[in-house]
This record gives C-alpha cells, structure tokens and sequence, in this order.
C-alpha cells in the first residue's frame, strides 16, 4: 500500500495568511508609535533629524543596519513572492508528489555563511559607535546636569551653577570648533524612568541606586522634544521632555533669570502666605520662603517655564488654578493631590505664584 499524495499547498496558505497579517501588524505598531510621539503641545517628537554628535552616529548607524535589512528584506520577499506565484496550485495539477532533492552543499553554505557575515559586519558597526560615543573625551569646557526621574517629572541640578529646575533643560548650543558638550549624570528617586530626546542622544535609563552618563553637543538653538521612554507609572506617557538649547547670549540670560533670589513682590504677600500656610511647602521650594520641600518640582522660577506637570499644559494662570485645584484634571493619577481649596485661597495662591518668575 502506497501513502497518499502530498499537497504542498494545503498547509502553505494558512502559513502564508499568518505571515501577512504579522507583517501587518508590524506595520500597524510602527504607525501607532509615531501617532503616539506626535502629541505635543505644540512640535512632535522627531527621530528622523539628528543635531548632536552621538544622535548624528546613531542616525548613521541606523541608516547603515536598515539598509541592510531592508536589502535583505527584499531579496526574501521577492524569492518568497517568486515561489507563491510560480509554485501556486492549479486547476490541472494532479496533485501528486514532485521529484524529492535531499540538500544541497553549496546552497547550505551559502546561506548559512553569508548570514554569519552579515551579522559580523552590524556587530562591529555598532561597537564602533558604541565606543566612539562612550569614548569620548570630555572637554574642561563641558556643562555638567544632573538629571532625577521622578513619578512623572524631570528634576534638573546644575551643581557648578547652583540652580536646579524641572521638567525644561536649558543647555548651551555648542560650536563644533569650540565644543560645549553638555554632561547629564542620570538619577532616580523612585522607579525606572528613561532619558530620550531623539534629536539629542540615544535612549538612557534612570535607575535608582545606580548613576548612567550620557552627553549631547546640540549643534543648533532651539527647542527638542522628548519624553520619558521607560514604563514608571500610570502617568509615564506624560512624563515629556524640552531641551531648550539656547545661544550663548541667551543661556547666560537665563542662568541669571534662575540667580536672581525668589521673588517677594508686596502685593503677593497673601497668596504667599496661603502658599506657606498649606501642604504646598512640604513637596515644593521656592528660595526665600518657608518652602523647602523636594518631592515636586522647585517653583522659585515657575514663571520662566513654558509648560507646567511635565509639558502637559502651557503655562498661564488658567491652567496654573485648574492644576491646583485639581492636578488629576490635567493629568490622571500624578502624585499632587487635589487640597480642595476654596476660590478665597485659590486666587491669591494662582497670583502669588505668577510672580515667580
Ligand atoms: C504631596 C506633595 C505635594 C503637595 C502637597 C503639593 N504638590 Fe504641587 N506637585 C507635586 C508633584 C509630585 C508635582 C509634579 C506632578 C507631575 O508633573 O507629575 C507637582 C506639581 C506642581 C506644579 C507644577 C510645576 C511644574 O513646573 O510642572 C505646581 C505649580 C504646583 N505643584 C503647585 C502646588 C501648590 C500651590 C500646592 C499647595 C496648594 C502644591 N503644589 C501641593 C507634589 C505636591
Ligand atoms: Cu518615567
């Protein structure tokens, strides 16, 4: 008794289906990505236009390892496109079992070799810039940040400067023949978090009890958006990033905006005290006051910021009294909790604080 015939093609379609629906759902996940690093409050998320030395060699090196997938990629798909079509079933097929071939030598080789090279050739791109980038030598001339995550806010010290803010880094542009770098030596005060600004650098973890080092050259002025790149918490998608990378002039402005001792203007003196008299003070700073809390971000300088809770909202006096009336409105599950204020501590509170400036 012989065995029935083997039919290639009754188990090749299902394969062939799930093989299209999983390129298309690679495709879909890439799409979603990108709607999601569009939101912004006002430019997107780019990942396609370098401007600092390591973000430019690991653009390149990403082009170079795309190119040869996407070479690879077409040489499958066209053998594979190939066979389906040629190779498909007919109506006067016969159904019966073609001519058996055990292997091939040359063939095994073949694809057994050039994969190894191919793999070689990315494995050493990618160490020479992973080396070029940690290799380098930092110039007495670079600025030193030091960056803590915290649930869902950024915290910027500089510690030769003696200013610390939150949430918007500024960082002098640098001249490539007179090199700024700026250093950022990443921390936590609670979970992971992860420090990504496409434009600037690559992508690199906060991790508590341990210190990472990263550094940017920014090569023009402006601002670049990123945002927390590691899964911390409810609110980790609203944990943005702005990298104000200002010109000499403008930097040395701003870090004597960020000298100048808390603001006291008179008129505020009882939006102050309701400032000083409530919780406010235990979770935040602001120099000259009472205020010397540290869980929140520093409010010395609230007013030089743009956004407010980590660039989820411009930062005006609406959105100022909508955040502390209830932060939750804004953003869902942040780590500020709702004082139920009446409008009587409310308006003086939103005055006093727009003075910060
Ligand atoms: C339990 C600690 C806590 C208390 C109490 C608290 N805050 Fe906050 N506050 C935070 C945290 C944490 C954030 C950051 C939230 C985020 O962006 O996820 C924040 C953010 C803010 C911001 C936005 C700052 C920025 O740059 O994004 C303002 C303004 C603010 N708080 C004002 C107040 C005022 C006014 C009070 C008192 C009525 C107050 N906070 C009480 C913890 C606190
Ligand atoms: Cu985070």
């Amino acid at each position: 008794m012989s065995a029935p015939p083997i039919k290639c093609h009754e188990t090749s379609r299902p394969k062939i289906l799930l093989r299209t629906v999983c390129i298309h759902l690679f495709l879909c996940s890439i799409q979603a990505s990108f709607a999601a690093a569009s939101e912004g409050p006002s430019k997107r998320i780019n990942i396609f236009s370098p401007s600092s030395t390591p973000a430019l060699e690991i653009g390149h090196l990403a082009m170079f390892v795309f190119t040869i997938t996407g070479a690879v990629f077409i040489v499958v798909t066209a053998l594979l496109l190939f066979v389906i079509i040629r190779y498909r079933a007919r109506r006067a097929d016969d159904a019966s079992e073609p001519p058996q071939i055990y292997g091939s030598n040359q063939i095994e080789l073949a694809w057994t070799v050039i994969p190894g090279l191919i793999v070689v050739v990315l494995f050493l791109a990618t160490a020479r810039v992973l080396f070029a980038v940690q290799g380098a030598l930092k110039p007495p001339s670079a600025l030193d940040v030091t960056v803590i995550g915290h649930q869902f806010w950024w915290e910027f010290r500089y510690p030769k400067l003696g200013i610390v803010t939150a949430n918007e880094l500024h960082v002098p542009v640098s001249n490539p023949n007179h090199p700024t770098p700026t250093y950022l030596k990443l921390m936590s005060a609670d979970v992971d978090h992860s420090f990504w600004v496409p434009q600037l650098g690559g992508k690199t973890d906060l991790i508590p009890n341990h210190i990472n080092e990263m550094w940017i050259d920014p090569l023009k002025p402006g601002l670049y958006l990123g945002q927390c790149a590691q899964f911390c918490g409810v609110e980790h998608a609203k944990m943005l990033l702005r990298v104000y990378v200002d010109t000499p002039d403008q930097f040395v402005a701003w870090i004597a905006n960020q000298h100048q001792p808390g603001n006291q203007e008179p008129q505020a003196a009882v939006g102050r005290h309701v400032f000083e008299t409530l919780s406010c003070m235990n979770c935040h700073t602001v120099e000259g006051t009472a205020a010397t809390g540290r869980f929140g971000p520093d409010l010395t300088h609230l007013m030089s910021r743009s956004t407010i809770g980590s660039g989820i909202a411009v930062n005006n006096p609406d959105n100022l009294r909508d955040w502390i009336k209830d932060p939750d409105h804004l953003k869902k599950g942040c780590l500020m909790p709702a004082m139920q204020l009446s409008d009587g501590q409310l308006n003086p509170l939103v005055a006093y604080l727009s003075t910060l400036h």
